[in-house]
């Protein structure tokens, strides 16, 4: 649902015009800047898939249980056909493996990140829908509408869903604590989102205080994204940001309650039931789907995409596209071409030349592919490897700032293994 209200005078000169105009189809002018509303209905539709990854995997989705991974492989898939660029990092915690989500937005300054994160995990007693669902399916369709949307801010974007949160924060301080110092000062601002929907919701945002310089603007961001009072509260190192806090990164984030029981006062401003836990299902059996405010899950999913959306900076819109969808199949140990044409556009072409690949394979470790510029410059996008898996799809970024825009651009496919086969269904060139 949308923050922006319409104002009753708004609303009466939108209905004069209705009215008066004639029943054509007109195109609305698009703000490029506006923040999107985010559908409640999509973000449900994530819960009800990781409610179901749980109940066909024993009724969690633990670290080092099978619900965890099929977690991970859910969104990765989403995120990686939404022209994302994902990698998944291993821990070890406990005898089993651990995984975090990382997945980045093609595009904008790689000198200045903005990350948003929360995590995947679930505790073993139960499939964690609120904890961490919520947030974790929130933070998932805020990225699929980024893409939707093309949206091109100033920033670069990154998201995170972590691992063994729930055994100690394990996998934020794992991926914190192996970033380089130089990729540590790369990222300005990270926001966290853990339990953004419970049952008797409160509205709380995380307190700047004692936090890194910058977490005040953070803070003050999600504070403006609420239709409805917010508290501040200070989560200390209780979820996910600790790690990042910890490392001078300015944080910030959003939380409607767990255990702690909402007052009179706060039943008063928020509604729901004082005396009453936020989340009386909190690390226990019944945190199923049924134990979700879908008020407080669309406000806070909406919360997300008005901090990314102010916090990205304006950016520049993106260039033009284009795409060549004929198939073109790939015989086994052959050389294959698809070329496209870029015309009308000016000077060279972006530091992040954005290719759209997708491919379809038996086995991809076969594939070499290369994106050729029009004076026959190749550049890499991807070797061979041992790699069991099939299909491509994903956008990989090339730095093609010494390069003509303007001429034929080929994608060159190279099978360099026996067996397998596939085809190239189509690829696309986003300046
Ligand atoms: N970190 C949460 C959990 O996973 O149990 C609960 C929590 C989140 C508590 C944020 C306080 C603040
Ligand atoms: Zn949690
Ligand atoms: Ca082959």
């Amino acid at each position: 649902m949308s923050l922006k209200r319409t104002t009753p005078l708004a609303s009466a000169l939108l209905l004069a015009a209705a009215l008066l105009s004639p029943p054509v189809a007109t195109a609305a002018p698009v703000d490029a800047l506006a923040v999107p509303d985010i559908s409640l209905t999509n973000v449900q539709a994530h819960l009800n898939d990781l409610q179901t990854i749980a109940t066909n995997n024993g009724g969690n989705r633990a670290h080092g249980r099978p619900g965890y991974l099929a977690s991970i492989n859910h969104l990765k898939a989403k995120l990686d056909a939404a022209g994302y660029q994902t990698s998944v990092q291993q821990f070890t915690y406990n005898s089993a493996t651990g995984y975090n989500l990382i997945a980045d937005w093609p595009g904008g300054d790689p000198n200045s990140v903005l990350m948003l994160g929360g995590h995947l995990d679930s505790v073993t007693s139960g499939p964690g829908i609120n904890d961490n669902g919520t947030g974790s399916a929130g933070l998932l369709e805020v990225a699929l509408t980024v893409s939707r949307l093309s949206f091109a801010p100033q920033k670069h974007i990154r998201f995170g869903w972590w691992g063994a949160e729930e055994l100690g924060l394990v996998g934020s301080n794992h991926y914190v604590n192996s970033l380089p110092t130089t990729e540590r000062s790369k990222l300005k601002g990270y926001l966290n989102f853990d339990m953004i929907g419970s049952p008797n919701p409160g509205y709380f945002v995380y307190s700047a205080s004692g936090q890194p310089t910058g977490s005040l603007q953070l803070q003050q961001t999600l504070q403006a994204a609420f239709s409805v009072p917010t508290e501040l509260t200070s989560v200390g190192g209780r979820s996910d940001h600790a790690a990042f806090a910890r490392a001078g990164i300015p944080i910030g984030g959003t939380f409607t309650g767990a255990e702690v029981i909402k007052t009179a006062a706060q039943a008063q401003k928020w509604g729901g039931t004082s005396g009453v836990a936020f989340d009386r299902c909190y690390h226990r059996s019944c945190d199923t789907i049924t134990n979700v405010n879908a008020t407080a899950l669309d406000r806070n999913s909406d919360a997300i995409a008005y901090a990314l959306w102010n916090l990205a900076g304006a950016g520049t819109p993106p260039g033009p596209r284009f795409e060549n969808l004929t198939d073109v199949t790939i015989p086994d140990l052959s050389t294959v071409e698809s070329p496209i044409t870029v015309s009308g556009v000016a000077g060279n072409a972006p530091a992040a030349l954005a290719v759209g690949v997708d491919i379809a394979h038996t086995y991809r470790g076969d594939l070499v592919i290369d994106l050729v510029a029009p004076d026959g410059t190749a550049f890499r996008v991807k070797g061979s490897s041992s790699d069991s898996a099939d299909n491509i799809l994903t956008t990989y970024s090339v730095n093609a700032s010494g390069e003509v825009a303007n001429g034929t651009w080929k994608l060159r496919v190279q099978d360099v293994a026996s067996a397998d086969v596939g085809r190239i269904n189509g690829w696309s060139l986003q300046f």
